[in-house]
């Protein structure tokens, strides 16, 4: 089971579900999302880093929308399951089960429905986390994601807290850095919706982006420096991005200087990393949202 580089909780349990059933390994082209750490912790996944996929006889490729994603890891012949509305490995894959719902843990709790195939309390932890992390905490979603994140926890005897727990920020300095980021936070107002950017210390940039999202921010920026890594996230509201048409990876692409640097994401969720300057690179962004908007109120 092979997952996108920067793993996510629904890769993760996607490929963490399938290998329970079939007996195969876990692996990443570079690394899991931060996020994912606690949920791998409770299942006690052990993920193969760079995995040679020449090693294996069958692949499967869950949650992930392109090559790009899998770096070396890519193998030559692949199954595929995913849900991403732009997809450009199922050209090449041999087979696979794709469909543009709201995560690929449901559709892997449909294969396994399907198949009669026994739920455990992990296999119900992973599913449900990963359907928990693709609705943006049940922010967006369709009718199947919130039915079949019932049934799992109905059948595996699960609670939401349990599933919460795992991307509750516990650490106080972790918190304290959050709260210091929401108060050093700018914000800007174009046409009425409200942009936040701001900084934080700690290397949890997505935590802090959410944290301003519910704030009621209907833009989330936050950067972090890693030595001389920039990191940035982004989280914009539906209604705004489809008001408007804007999706985040595709603002990140446009923004000047980052056309560089590693980009992934989505319409609603953008990730940024690479060497800069977040003096330089947050205002482009903001620069990029007064292109979109109209100049600021
Ligand atoms: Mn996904």
């Amino acid at each position: 089971m092979l997952c996108h580089d920067q793993a996510d909780s629904d890769a993760i349990g996607a490929a963490y579900a399938v290998s329970r059933y079939i007996g195969a390994d876990v692996g990443v082209p570079g690394a899991v999302a931060t996020h994912a750490y606690r949920l791998m912790d409770e299942l006690e996944l052990e993920v193969l880093i760079a995995p040679d996929p020449s090693r294996y006889d069958n692949v499967v490729i869950v949650d992930a929308a392109s090559p790009v994603q899998l770096k070396e890891s890519l193998p030559d012949r692949y199954y595929f399951v995913d849900h991403h509305p732009e997809n450009t490995l199922r050209e090449k894959a041999l087979g696979g089960l794709y469909d543009q719902v709201s995560s690929t843990c449901q559709l892997v709790y449909r294969l396994l429905c399907e198949l009669k195939a026994p739920l455990d309390r992990k296999t119900g932890l992973a599913l449900a986390a990963g359907i928990m992390t693709d609705t943006i905490n049940f922010h967006k979603g369709d009718s199947e994601a919130f039915r079949s994140f019932g049934e799992i926890l109905a059948t595996c005897g699960l609670t939401y807290e349990e599933i919460q727990r795992l991307y509750v920020v516990d650490e106080r300095k972790d918190r304290g850095a959050i709260c210091q980021a929401a108060l050093d936070a700018q914000k800007y107002t174009f046409n009425g919706y409200h942009v936040l950017v701001t900084t934080i210390e700690s290397n949890i940039p997505t935590f802090a982006a959410r944290a301003l999202f519910d704030l009621g921010a209907d833009v989330s920026i936050v950067g972090h420096m890693r030595g001389e890594e920039a990191e940035i996230r982004m989280y914009i509201r539906q209604e705004l991005s489809q008001k408007y048409n804007i999706n985040a990876a595709h603002v990140f692409k446009a923004a000047r200087g980052m056309d560089g640097g590693g980009i992934w994401g989505y319409a609603l969720f953008a990730g940024y990393r690479a060497k800069g300057d977040l003096k330089v690179l947050l205002p482009s962004i903001i620069e990029q949202f007064s292109t979109l908007l109209g100049d600021e109120e």
